[in-house]
């Protein structure tokens, strides 16, 4: 050591500095996830110990360990990803549109700054280049430090990171991906545009015919409303767009939505493609299946009347 002062009082400091974080959230060593966007309703997760907090310049960042629940990531006093249960919807957001596509080389991510989706695109030995455009680099330096298994996805040499607008990033790439994932929080704050009509041509301008796009499209039992009138304008935008769902405890109502669109008339987006070996399946795989696939795009009957537009 040079100069300063000894390891031991850095250490005291670092341990001091951590009892003193606090969070609005956080009460009586609970985090309680309460939002105007599930009224009535607030999912609660036991917290161990604050790891970060910071106000970015786009949002409030957190990262908690919890007692049951590994680290947590929370957005804006939403929770994003745990680590107990984050695999379920990365998988399902990649492999979904990943394996909807016969051959998909180019791949854009659009959010997604924890990197657990990039881990996942990975696992296609076709993909050839995988962008990640985050707005918030605050996002990406916390889950490099907190989420190692998830942000192991940005150290794979397919992968670049871009830190800017996913709107301005569309406009400068046109005709040039074969699947793009937005991985957004919701439709509040700094990814409300994510969900209109606007940024959705965005995206079929930036992709290649046979292209599919995949988003997260919120939960059924909350945000019909706002589901359907996605998915109605994302029907005047392509020729084909679905509605598919996965299981996330840890989201409100344990149940989370994507919309996958396609640019080719008549694409079957619920019947895979392509299949993982059985035994990548098995090996590397927690929550999709080739069966997981089609059964995504089943809904129950309230959502099916719902959507059917
Ligand atoms: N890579 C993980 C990022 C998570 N992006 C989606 C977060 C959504 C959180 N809110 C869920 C609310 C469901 N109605």
């Amino acid at each position: 050591m040079l100069q300063g002062k000894p390891d031991c009082c850095l250490a005291q400091q670092r341990r001091i500095r951590k009892q003193e974080m606090s969070h609005p959230n956080i009460k009586d060593g609970w985090f309680k996830e309460s939002q105007a966007l599930w009224p009535g309703q607030a999912m609660t997760l036991q917290v161990k110990e604050i790891l970060h907090q910071e106000k970015s310049q786009f949002q409030d960042v957190l990262v908690f360990q919890s007692t049951n629940h590994g680290n947590v990531l929370v957005l804006d006093g939403v929770i994003q990803a745990t680590e107990r249960d984050e695999f379920s919807y990365q998988e399902m957001i990649a492999h979904l549109p990943l394996n909807a596509h016969a051959n998909p080389k180019k791949v854009l991510v659009i959010g997604g700054g924890d990197g657990g989706v990039l881990r996942e695109i990975v696992k296609h030995d076709c993909v050839e280049e995988v962008t990640l455009v985050e707005i918030d680099e605050a996002v990406v330096k916390a889950s490099k430090k907190f989420l190692p298994a998830m942000a192991v996805g940005f150290q794979h040499p397919k992968v670049k990171l871009h830190i800017g607008d996913g709107f301005a990033y569309l406009k400068e790439n046109e005709n040039t991906y074969d699947v793009i994932i937005t991985d957004s929080s919701d439709p509040v704050g700094p990814a409300e545009s994510l969900f209109g009509e606007t940024f959705y041509d965005l995206m079929r301008k930036a992709l290649l015919p046979g292209g599919i796009i995949c988003t997260q499209g919120e939960c059924q039992w909350l945000h019909l409303p706002l589901i359907r009138s996605v998915l109605t304008h994302a029907r005047t935008i392509f020729p084909v767009a679905e509605y598919a769902w996965a299981s996330v405890p840890t989201y409100p109502c344990g149940n989370m939505g994507f919309i996958l669109c396609s640019n080719e008339p008549g694409k079957d987006l619920k019947t895979p493609a392509r299949y993982f070996e059985r035994s990548v399946e098995d090996k590397k795989l927690r929550y999709y299946n080739r069966e997981v696939h089609s059964a995504a795009f089943v809904l129950p009957q309230f959502a099916k009347a719902a959507l059917e537009v």
